[in-house]
């Protein structure tokens, strides 16, 4: 098997993260954006919509949708579980993770797509979209920041995918400015608890 994944790219990195919580190492095939490697036929063969990350089985099937590829690797190698334990843990998870998704690491990502270089001439930018994005974004960080007064991660006692998305979110924040508002002690107390943990370099 082997992972199509783009070193710079946050979505790769959801999965690169997870994975290096596994202690899973799997051939890494490296996709240059910037090159508009994603674009080509053969690419768009393993995903139509010419993203990354994709996972690649040794029988052909391509995965893509980083949650999905985790979701894989949850399968495969169950410790330490980062997808829940058991019925109720597993929704709860799951609850959290979509929020991180929708409400932190999306309209972040809006922003660096409406406002950003790079994006001229790949995809229609709004800028007045982006900066609505933005406010959003710092909006449910306060939030979130609420939230993790009650307990030290995310979804609970323990680190999960909705942590793994809500940093790798954050920290894409920092290419537009979109950062943790200073007065939120808890949110940031947290983002400095899971950037210490070896798989953030990852
Ligand atoms: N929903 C997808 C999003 C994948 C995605 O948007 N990947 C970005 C990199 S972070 C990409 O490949 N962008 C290249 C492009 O749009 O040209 C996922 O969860 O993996």
């Amino acid at each position: 098997m082997k992972l199509y994944d783009s070193k710079t790219a946050p979505n790769p990195r959801r999965v690169r993260v997870f994975l290096a919580e596994k202690s899973v190492t799997i051939p890494v095939v490296q996709v240059d954006l910037n090159a508009k490697e994603n674009r080509t036929p053969e690419y768009r063969s393993k995903n139509p919509l010419g993203a990354v990350p994709v996972l690649e089985l040794d029988d052909g099937t391509c995965i893509s949708e980083s949650v999905a590829i985790c979701r894989y690797f949850e399968g495969t190698t169950p410790e330490p579980p980062l997808m829940g334990v058991d019925a109720k843990d597993r929704a709860l998870v799951e609850m959290w993770q979509r929020r991180m998704e929708l409400e932190i690491f999306q309209p972040i990502a809006n922003v660096f797509v409406h406002t950003h270089e790079w994006f001229k001439g790949r995809r229609p930018q709004v800028p007045e979209w982006g900066e609505a994005c933005r406010k959003h974004a710092l909006a449910r960080m306060s939030w979130l920041d609420g939230e993790l007064a009650r307990r030290p991660y995310v979804a609970g006692d323990r680190f999960t995918i909705a942590d793994i998305t809500a940093l790798v979110g954050i920290d894409w924040g920092r290419v537009t400015k979109t950062r943790i508002p200073s007065e939120c002690a808890n949110l940031l107390r947290w983002h400095e608890l899971v950037s210490n943990r070896p798989s953030a370099r990852a």
